[in-house]
């Protein structure tokens, strides 16, 4: 299949270590896909939904174990263990490779190896960045076919010299004590065994698109970032671009999917999604700064999508579409807890157990039909509102990058950075309450800086120092905000009611951009003053949007010692620039304490 000779030695090297019958390229055909298919569902690892409501989709359970990326087994293996810094968990390449190697080792006896050359951005694009994804698993193979661009048309880009990521994946025994994800960014590579779910299994997205993606794109100038890119056009038909960043499950999707809400229809806007996970930056010829998406397809959090919440969303599960984890009715059809309709009186959950409203389990705890991290994989060509620019190999200049956190207190609503290190230190302060796209306690916040936190490959302290580098290679840069959907009032209740409204906000971000837009200056920056943001036709007391927008010294205050904490524990190759921006805050909320005087 492949004239590249590197490529095929190296296939033939991870064969003879894992054992597999047969190898088999994938060639992203229309047959294949039928075949793979047909496979999975008789192998029973895929099931058919109903052809007449869901043509083309498919339904897969993982096991009850592995239903998040593991980020306590995911590892950076650097020849370094500096280069790999404070907030990953480091192997050395040689322990790495011998640890999962063991693993690996005979494991695909009798199953079949597929050989996936997949491309990352658009074919031909500068951007780009091919790789070759080996695994065991049809479900794999079909998320990667939904998520990337594959087959014959990538091996014939790459050619016979081409580069090409090396991602070795495979099931093993799915047992969570024989579980590592590797990335060995040195050698281009990727090593994940033990795990079936998404972002440990689907190496083309956090594994490759980020991780990877960050060390090169810090070594060649470039941003690789847990960002949607949204296109946002105007009565006159002009568009602008704006990134954001939040972490997993704080919303992307729905953001990078927006439409405007009932109170600003006259208005005009339509809004065009790009991406809705990960953007890829780079400095165009006319000095600003220039986006493409690098996968193909959405990788979406089910629960809470429904067509009230992301009708773009729900029109592009309609068909072609594989659900994980969610609840199988008896049609043939899905459901899951916030989704349309009500619950069915009785069908299956992701557990594979027999399911009707109410369940409880035998300590009488409340059973979910699906996983709070059920997940859709559906094409982004099926999207309703995909921007005509989604596939431009030059990507799309961006207007203003977003950062955004899900905390209920100390965040305002909005607010605008002051300059480029300002708003990179803000986006290195950024803290999130964790949700149920990662192990551990829902709930509890952590620092996340820029969403990188599990997905930055590399030393954060030099990521920042390379995030304040790109700010002097960029002539024309965008404006970097800060948004927060999530904050709460005394009682807990949300403040904003968040979705379509986000628009309200999106209007004043742009505002900003050109020079326009109320604001007061704050000692975090600049928040919409009283009458900036276009309230019409929406129901928040004057006195919610005050706490909404309210900037407390004394709660920033308490939050500075816990930012030096956190640069701390990144230890010594923190930038400067950080430290003084630290500083300067602090010396500005300082200021901000004191009753002005008379
Ligand atoms: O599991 S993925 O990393 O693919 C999705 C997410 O957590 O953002
Ligand atoms: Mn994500």
């Amino acid at each position: 299949m492949t004239s590249h000779p590197r490529l095929k030695r190296w296939v033939e090297e991870m064969a003879a270590l894992c054992g597999p019958d047969r190898v088999v390229w994938i060639d992203g055909s229309d047959e294949e896909k039928k075949r793979l298919e047909d496979e999975a569902v008789q192998a029973k690892d895929l099931l058919r939904l109903n052809p007449e409501k869901l043509p083309g989709c498919f339904y897969h359970r993982t096991k009850p174990d592995d239903v998040a990326r593991t980020e306590h087994l995911t590892y950076i293996c650097t020849r370094n263990k500096e280069d790999a810094g404070a907030t990953n968990n480091w192997m050395s390449p040689e322990e790495g490779y011998k640890k999962a190697g063991a693993i690996f080792r005979g494991s695909m006896r009798g199953r079949t190896m597929y050989a996936i050359p997949f491309c990352m951005g658009p074919l031909g694009s500068p951007f780009s960045k091919i790789g070759v994804e080996l695994t065991d698993s049809v479900y794999v193979v079909l998320n990667m076919r939904i998520m990337t661009r594959v087959g014959k048309k990538v091996l014939d880009q790459l050619g016979t010299d081409g580069e090409f990521a090396k991602c070795l994946h495979g099931k093993a025994d799915l047992s969570p004590e024989r579980k590592l994800i590797l990335h060995f960014p040195e050698d281009n590579a990727v090593w994940s065994v033990g795990s079936g779910y998404g972002g440990n299994a689907l190496l083309g997205k956090k594994c490759i698109s980020l991780r990877i993606a960050g060390w090169q794109a810090r070594q060649e100038g470039w941003l690789a970032e847990h960002m949607l890119i949204l296109g946002i056009e105007d009565r006159r038909g002009q568009v602008e671009y704006v990134t954001a960043a939040f972490p997993s499950a704080c919303g992307k999707t729905n953001l990078a999917m927006i439409l405007p809400p009932e109170g600003l229809k006259h208005k005009g806007w339509r809004f065009w999604t790009v991406g809705d996970d990960i953007a890829w930056l780079r400095v165009g010829p006319d000095g600003r700064l220039w986006a493409v998406n690098p996968e193909a397809g959405f990788f979406g959090v089910a629960p809470g999508t429904n067509s009230r919440t992301n009708p773009n969303a729900m029109a592009a599960v309609q068909r072609n579409t594989i659900f994980t984890n969610v609840l199988l009715k008896d049609d043939g059809t899905v459901w899951w807890e916030g989704g349309d309709g009500d619950p069915p009186e009785h069908g299956t959950n992701w557990q594979g157990q027999p399911w009707k409203p109410g369940a409880k389990d035998a300590k009488g705890k409340p059973v979910l039909g699906a996983h709070p991290n059920s997940r859709f994989t559906a094409p982004a060509s099926q999207c309703p509102c995909i921007s005509p620019k989604w596939e431009d190999p030059r990507g799309v200049p961006i207007s203003a990058v977003i950062f955004g956190g899900r905390r209920a207190r100390v965040a305002p609503l909005v607010y605008e950075t002051f300059d480029w290190a300002h708003g990179v230190y803000t986006g290195a302060t950024m803290a999130s309450e964790r949700t149920a796209a990662q192990d551990g306690k829902v709930g509890e916040v952590r620092r996340d800086p820029m969403a990188m936190l599990p997905f930055c490959g590399y030393n954060m302290a030099d990521y920042f120092a390379h995030w304040l580098s790109m700010g002097g290679r960029i002539p024309r840069p965008p404006k970097i905000f800060h948004v927060n959907w999530f904050r709460r009032d005394e009682k807990g209740a949300f403040l904003w009611p968040g979705y379509k409204e986000n628009v309200r906000v999106l209007e004043w971000v742009l505002r900003r951009c050109r020079g326009e837009g109320g604001a007061v200056r704050t000692p975090i920056g600049h928040v919409p003053s009283h009458d900036a943001l276009d309230m019409t036709g929406l129901d928040v007391s004057p006195a919610a949007l005050d706490a909404l927008l309210d900037v407390k010294s004394e709660e920033w205050s308490e939050e500075m010692p816990e930012h030096k904490k956190f640069f701390e524990k990144l230890g010594d190759r923190v930038p400067q620039e950080i430290w003084e921006q630290h500083k300067a805050l602090g010396q500005r909320l300082s200021e901000a304490a004191v009753p002005a005087r008379k």
